[in-house]
């Protein structure tokens, strides 16, 4: 299938949302032909990334590695769509200059703190409150949001399904050949 190789970049807190969306709209965008590799936390500050903190030092390198990792991918043709905090615009710039700002577009699912630390799925923010994550975010470390983000989605009063049907929708246009 004709497809532009590009790199999807999902910031937003923890608990927002990122992976769950991403992970059921890259199924939906595989039933259709498309080749894509969703890139997260999970599957990276396990294993590439191991050993990087929290503090906004191993957040730059673990976004800086990556960048890097997305952009061979682009390189191989994929749409790759990468999941990560992201919290600072200076994090985010550097993803994008490392990328190339023509392959680089910036997804902002826009989840309030309180509403993810209502539902809280993985008593993270339960912790944090509770001090046991210094540099929790939102918490006890800064989230800048995007201010100009190519698609932004707020979960907060719609299903996931929902959720997932609007990036679709917004998204195919920007990989169609
Ligand atoms: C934020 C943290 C932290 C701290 C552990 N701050 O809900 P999750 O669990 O699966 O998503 C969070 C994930 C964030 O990792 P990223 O690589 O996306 O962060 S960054 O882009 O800022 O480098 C959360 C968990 O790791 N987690 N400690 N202090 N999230």
């Amino acid at each position: 299938k004709n497809q532009k190789p590009i790199v999807f970049w999902f910031t937003g807190f923890s608990g927002s949302g990122k992976s769950t969306i991403a992970k059921a709209a890259e199924s939906k965008l595989q039933s259709q032909g498309y080749h894509t590799f969703v890139l997260d936390g999970d599957n990276v500050r396990m294993g590439l990334n191991k050993g990087l903190g929290f503090d906004q030092e191993g957040r730059r390198e673990n976004l800086r590695r990556v960048a890097e990792v997305a952009k061979l991918m682009t390189e191989a043709g994929l749409v790759v769509l990468a999941t990560f905090v992201s919290p600072m615009i200076e994090q985010r710039n550097m993803v994008k200059e490392i990328v190339g700002a023509s392959r680089f577009r910036e997804i902002f699912i826009n989840t309030p703190l309180e509403e993810c630390e209502s539902r809280d799925v993985k008593g993270l923010y339960k912790k944090a409150r509770a001090g046991e994550i210094p540099n929790f975010t939102g918490i006890g470390s800064e989230y800048q949001a995007p201010s100009n983000p190519e698609i932004e989605i707020k979960t907060k009063d719609q299903t996931v399904e929902e959720s997932v049907d609007e990036l679709i929708e917004k998204l195919i246009p920007l990989i169609s050949n």
